[in-house]
């Protein structure tokens, strides 16, 4: 599914965030050492190969909300933006944190003039986070930030699961309706 809103595509995809060739970069729901882990930080780093982690090295550890963003690698894109989502019932207040997160990682792209961008469900998994809750979160940061984007084109979030996908999709009918 795909809408525009102020002249940004948004669009919901289920897949594999390792496998997005089409985009300038992919966020990586990251661990605090930017290490390889489970989940879309086993798919990114598996796919980018251990240059990925060397490069993270030095930019570790990392907060819960912030982002940093590295080179590809063996990842069909330019970029990876890295971010720590909270741990849910732990790291709080979560709702910001992980507002946080989508914000930062926003910044990134714009700071290195990228297009496009691919979000998984940040702090969903192993994390633990609420997914009707994060979706909510994702939207709301979404409308304070687009009117600021000025390269961006292109958001497509990445779902693992029909059922994810069709939460999603239902909160994009809403937006779509304004
Ligand atoms: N592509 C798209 N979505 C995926 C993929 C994939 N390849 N794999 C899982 N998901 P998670 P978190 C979905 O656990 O909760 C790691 O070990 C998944 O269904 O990857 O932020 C790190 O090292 C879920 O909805 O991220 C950290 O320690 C969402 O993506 C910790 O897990 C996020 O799941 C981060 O936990």
């Amino acid at each position: 599914m795909r809408i525009e809103l102020q002249n940004i595509e948004i669009e919901v995809e289920k897949g594999d965030i390792s496998n997005q060739a089409d985009l300038d970069a992919v966020v990586n729901a990251a661990n605090a050492e930017l290490a390889p882990g489970g989940g879309v930080a086993g798919a990114i780093h598996g796919a980018a190969g251990p240059k990925l982690y060397e490069e993270c090295k030095p930019l570790a550890p990392i907060a819960p909300g912030e982002a940093v963003i590295t080179r590809a690698y063996g990842l069909p894109n330019k970029f990876v933006i890295h971010t720590l989502g909270p741990v849910y019932g732990k790291d709080k207040p979560e709702e910001q944190l992980l507002s946080n997160c989508y914000r930062n990682s926003l910044k990134r792209a714009e700071e290195n003039k990228l297009k496009s961008v691919g979000f998984p469900g940040i702090s969903t998994g192993i994390f633990g986070y609420p997914k009707e809750d994060a979706v909510d979160v994702v939207f709301s940061t979404l409308l304070t930030e687009i009117p600021q984007l000025e390269h961006l084109k292109k958001l497509r979030f990445v779902v693992f699961s029909d059922e994810d996908r069709e939460l999603y999709e239902s909160k994009l009918r809403e937006v779509a309706l304004g």
